[in-house]
């Protein structure tokens, strides 16, 4: 399917060219999915991207919680997300000063080599962004930041005020693609989706075909609903790793995910 009929009005709004390149792979693949690979090791990253990779438009990772990371093991991981077109997207939730975030997206996961999106929090001020921009621009690369708007998991302390600002520090920001919404609620990525308007990204954890409470105080919504209510990628974990049947589960969230895609448009 060409990504305009896809996305609508989308496409045209949200310009940035990352954001695009991910709304021309869902479009192909029919599938909203960021699989959320909490694997620890690089064998089970690279079995589950095989896996899962044709089913999938994006790949977020932790590489903190990899027992056997290297930099030359990752790049086993990294080439089996380029063979599946899937953006890579390090979690890592920045959350300090402009120039030590510049120095963290470097160091021993040398985050900026490899991954094309990352999160930040807005808590520390709007230079972490900067800092983060400067790291990909020191080797030559270019990528995006999702601020966390809202966060799924219960009594976190991202209240609408805190989102309102978010949204000021990443709106025009040619260096914030998006934003984290909180996908186990449908009315609340609704409201996130009128506050940001059109011309970006919200992507969200939080979902599962099976709602209600998850371990450790997350929270699932309904995959469907999330998308109905504005959200563009649906951050899916365990509802596709711990399957046991990786593949079914995989092609079922990722048609969950797009028909919700075309029902919208
Ligand atoms: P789950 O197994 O589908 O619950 O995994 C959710 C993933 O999304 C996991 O990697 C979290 O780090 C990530 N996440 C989240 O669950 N909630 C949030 O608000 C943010 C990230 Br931000």
């Amino acid at each position: 399917m060409q990504p305009q009929d896809a996305w609508g009005a989308r496409w045209t709004d949200c310009a940035n060219p990352l954001a695009h390149r991910f709304m021309q792979t869902a479009a192909r693949k029919g599938s909203l999915v960021c699989l959320a690979a909490d694997m620890r090791t690089v064998d089970e990253l690279v079995d589950l991207v095989n896996l899962a990779g044709p089913h999938i438009a994006a790949l977020k990772t932790h590489a903190d919680m990899v027992d056997d990371f290297s930099r030359e093991n990752w790049q086993r991981l990294v080439e089996s997300a380029q063979q599946h077109d899937l953006l890579l997207f390090e979690d890592r939730k920045f959350a300090d000063i402009g120039k030590v975030s510049q120095q963290q997206m470097a160091g021993a996961h040398d985050i900026r080599s490899w991954a094309d999106i990352v999160t930040a929090h807005r808590v520390s001020g709007p230079d972490v962004i900067d800092g983060i921009a400067a790291a990909w621009a020191d080797v030559e690369r270019v990528g995006g930041v999702l601020l966390l708007a809202q966060m799924s998991s219960r009594g976190n302390m991202l209240g609408s005020e805190y989102t309102t600002q978010t949204l000021a520090t990443g709106r025009g920001s040619p260096h914030v693609i998006g934003y984290i919404g909180n996908g186990s609620s449908a009315d609340r990525i609704g409201a996130l989706r009128a506050e940001v308007g059109s011309g970006q990204m919200i992507w969200t954890p939080g979902v599962n075909l099976d709602v209600g409470a998850g371990a450790m105080g997350q929270r699932y919504g309904h995959p469907r609903d999330a998308v109905l209510a504005g959200s563009d990628a649906i951050i899916v974990g365990s509802g596709i790793h711990a399957a046991d049947d990786v593949v079914a589960a995989a092609t079922e969230y990722a048609s969950v995910s797009f028909q919700a895609l075309l029902d919208r448009v």
